[in-house]
């Protein structure tokens, strides 16, 4: 059952020896990752793909885009939906700096709403792991500081709500 660990106000706190997913041999997951402040999303993509392998995926369930910045992050993970086999979630990786971008609320606005109007069209989750941040040491803080690893609680995220429409596919 996931998640091993639990939810706080600062983030997901996992367990030192989380089990593995179930029912999640055939899932495929597809990451969307944002190349603007590339040292940040690095890291984000690296925490993500060590939990979800972790949790018992394979590499060939799980397939990278990399997108020039965020704001393109919506039309490449409509993309995965449109695959013959569509990816069974999509997992958004950005960095969104404040201080460095003017527009940055209209690009956090443009991703959050593609976003969420995939989700509900495609009924898939888009996970939103996209840092809105004020500066680089903010997203320092969101890798493995004080407010958790945002990477890895995207992958969570996108393993709980795998295993929650498994759960709800099976109840009908
Ligand atoms: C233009 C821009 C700026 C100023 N800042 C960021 C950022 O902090 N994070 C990010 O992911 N992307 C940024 N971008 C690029 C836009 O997301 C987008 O790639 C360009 O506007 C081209 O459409």
């Amino acid at each position: 059952m996931i998640p091993d660990g639990s939810w706080t106000k600062t983030g997901f706190h996992h367990s030192p020896t989380p089990s593995k997913a179930q029912g999640l041999d055939s899932c495929r997951i597809g990451i969307v990752v944002a190349l603007w402040n590339r040292e940040i999303t690095e890291e984000l993509e690296r925490g993500c793909r060590a939990v979800l392998l972790e949790r018992g995926l394979r590499e060939d369930q799980i397939e990278t885009y990399q997108v020039p910045g965020c704001f393109e992050i919506p039309v490449a993970a409509s993309w995965f939906c449109a695959l013959n086999t569509p990816m069974d979630a999509v997992i958004a990786l950005g960095c969104l700096i404040k201080g460095e971008t003017p527009h940055f609320e209209l690009i956090a606005e443009a991703v959050n709403r593609g976003l969420m109007d995939l989700s509900l069209r495609e009924g898939r989750p888009m996970v939103n792991g996209v840092l809105t941040v004020l500066d680089t040491e903010q997203a320092r803080q969101r890798l493995g500081g004080a407010h958790g690893h945002k990477g890895q609680e995207a992958a969570y995220t996108a393993l709980q709500m795998l295993e929650l429409r498994s759960q709800t596919l099976q109840a009908t």
